[in-house]
């Protein structure tokens, strides 16, 4: 690289690698953008050390005491970007239809005439970094390639740390590999004279999807799932087009390899929401003994029938970008463990030795805190210190419990899908589906108390089939559809993963979780393993098949609690059932039949 190589001008025909059209398109934007100079990035350590040092000059970053958090930093963004904005996201289908209902819908031709105004000069003073990654093991058939060129350092490092971030994909783009253009801009020109802010960004805020020319937009934010296209709005948004297309799944779901007391292994993918558990679940620390589980993804899967027609899944990134409150040694000592270093933290709070500090981290806050917006931590103000979307950015190989099959190019066979929200009541600790169709019923109803994670009211129940409302890049019928579909694949190619439905989330009448969570949420991996062992009976309920009993065995938790979380109350989920309902009409003629028939169905079972 190339962090020295800076040019006042796209020209990088120097470098034979570099693939035609990625060199045309990188100098369509810059002349459109006029960024001061164009960095070809490799994803090296001399480039990480590079953006570090700039961004450490100019207050993007803090660097942490290197005694206690080595090699790592704090990054504060500005306060109004510290979190996924959906009421700007928007898929900019031809057709309309094409977005369906549960997305924000614009015209491709009016989007582009508008981004490509604010983005006029909008590099202006700022360095353009272009940054090709792969999505997924390099060469895998279940890898998807992408460049992303951005104005923000921070985005560059970041991505780095996220996904594989290598100029060989150049080499594959080269011989005919097809890629996605993911553009994005902090939109916050610098004019002779200027002093940059620490996190530059707009108050206007587009994130823009093309799924027919597979490119992306992105204007105003720096944050997270704003900003890291590879992340949500290539790896879900843009890859569930080409999924659908290519007959595969693109899911908003962890990824673990769990090991029985008998040595035997069971792959798992499990979807919740945003701030809902997946990151736990993926660096579980079972509590009951002899179990084990491994890390291969804690966000995305990419999930496709394989040459022996089994369902196989991969992790398409390459890192976390995990929610940092209510992370402890208690909760998750891995992810504890993982960030000894060489981590990105934003919006955390800064103790008083230049380390970083949570809510849930311990139970007192610590004297002398720095707030995540850079003021001292007042405790009585009941004002948390760090922000609850306050993230850590780290590579997967620094993950404790990293599974050797994570970078395995074929993916693993996945054996069991599981569903989950964040709900207080009605649904409980866990579920089996009848079969395909009944499981696919379950995501489509999924629905869950909303998070820190994106803007919008804290708490607030929602559907949200599949943990993919805000991720889907098309009509949400259609995707019900597609399910449908991959089950009858499956059922001619080889046998289908069998699905499951969780909640750690019951409240007690005080408001408390009932649940222990966490570790002793191997209690329910045991009682999935169990059945898909076919050596436990279970309860055909209305809902599907439930639990008789869960191995307590040194928890302490009562026998009522047990029944309180397991338990169905028929008006709370006939209520629920209305309220899916009215969700899924408004898809219209594109809700499949059977997803209406899954629905009267569970009516008919309710009927006492
Ligand atoms: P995204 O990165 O936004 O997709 O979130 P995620 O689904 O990976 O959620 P994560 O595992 O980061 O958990 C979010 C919050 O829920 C954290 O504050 C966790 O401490 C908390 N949490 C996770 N698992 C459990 C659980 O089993 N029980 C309870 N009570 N809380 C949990
Ligand atoms: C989520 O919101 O589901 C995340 C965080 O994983 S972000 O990368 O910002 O989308
Ligand atoms: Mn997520």
């Amino acid at each position: 690289m190339t962090l020295t190589d800076t040019v006042t001008s796209a020209s990088p025909k120097t470098d034979e690698s570099r693939p035609v059209d990625v060199i045309e398109w990188v100098n369509e934007i810059s002349a459109l953008t006029s960024p001061e100079s164009v960095l070809w990035c490799d994803g090296s350590k001399a480039e990480a050390d590079e953006l570090i040092a700039v961004m450490v000059a100019s207050g993007t970053l803090i660097h942490l005491n290197p005694n206690l958090r080595p090699q790592s930093y704090l990054a504060r963004s500005a306060p109004s970007d510290v979190a996924r904005v959906e009421s700007r996201t928007f898929i900019c289908s031809l057709d309309p239809e094409d977005a369906g209902p549960t997305n924000n819908w614009y015209d491709p031709i009016e989007m582009k005439d508008t981004l490509r105004g604010l983005a006029k000069d909008s590099m202006r003073g700022r360095t353009l970094y272009v940054v090709p990654f792969a999505m997924g093991p390099l060469g895998s058939p279940l890898s998807k390639l992408g460049v992303q060129v951005t104005d923000s350092p921070y985005v560059a490092l970041s991505l780095q740390m996220m996904v594989r971030v290598s100029s060989e994909v150049f080499s594959m783009i080269s011989a005919g590999a097809s890629w996605v253009k993911c553009c994005h801009t902090v939109g916050a020109p610098l004019n002779a004279g200027d002093v940059d802010v620490a996190w530059p960004c707009n108050e206007t805020k587009y994130i823009s999807h093309f799924p027919e020319s597979l490119e992306i937009w992105s204007y105003g934010s720096a944050y997270g799932g704003n900003a890291l296209l590879p992340k949500k709005a290539f790896a879900l948004r843009i890859a569930s087009v080409i999924a659908r297309k290519e007959g595969w799944l693109a899911e908003h779901m962890l990824l673990v390899k769990v090991t029985s007391p008998e040595g035997k292994t069971y792959t798992m993918a499990a979807a919740f929401p945003s701030a809902c558990g997946k990151t736990n679940f993926a660096m579980m620390r079972p509590s009951l003994p002899g179990w084990k589980v491994e890390t291969l993804g804690d966000d995305i899967a990419w999930l496709r029938p394989g040459r022996d027609g089994k369902l196989r899944a991969i992790n398409p990134e390459a890192g976390f970008f995990g929610v940092a409150p209510g992370t402890s040694q208690a909760t998750n000592p891995s992810a504890m463990e993982m960030l000894w270093g060489n981590t990105i933290f934003t919006n955390t709070a800064l103790t008083a030795e230049g380390d970083i500090w949570w809510e849930g981290m311990t139970k007192e806050a610590p004297e002398g805190l720095t707030t995540w917006q850079g003021e001292p931590h007042d405790k009585t103000s009941g004002h948390p210190a760090a922000h609850p979307n306050s993230r850590f950015a780290v590579g997967l190989s620094q993950c404790p419990t990293l599974a050797e099959e994570w970078d395995d190019p074929e993916g693993l066979v996945v054996d069991a899908i599981i569903f989950g929200g964040r709900r207080s009541t009605t649904i409980p600790l866990v579920t089996e589906a009848l079969n395909w169709n009944h499981g696919v019923f379950l995501g489509a109803t999924i629905a869950s108390e909303r998070t820190a994670a994106a803007e919008g009211t804290l708490g607030e129940v929602r559907r949200d089939p599949f943990a993919m409302l805000p991720f889907l890049g098309y009509n949400m019928g259609d995707y019900l559809a597609h399910w449908l579909e991959m089950g009858n694949t499956l059922r001619v190619t080889g046998r289908p993963p069998r699905i499951f439905q969780v909640n750690w989330f019951r409240r007690d009448a005080n408001g408390d979780f009932i649940w222990p969570g966490f570790g002793e949420n191997s209690r329910v991996i045991e009682w999935i393993v169990e059945r898909l062992e076919g050596r436990v009976p279970a309860r055909r309920t209305a809902i599907g098949w439930t639990p008789e009993s869960i191995n307590l065995e040194g928890l302490d938790l009562g026998r009522s609690a047990l029944e309180s979380l397991l338990e169905i109350d028929a008006q709370a989920v006939a209520d629920d059932l209305d309220d899916a309902e009215t969700f899924l009409e408004a898809l219209g003629s594109r809700l499949p039949k059977e997803i209406s028939r899954q629905l009267d169905q569970t009516r008919e079972r309710l009927r006492p």
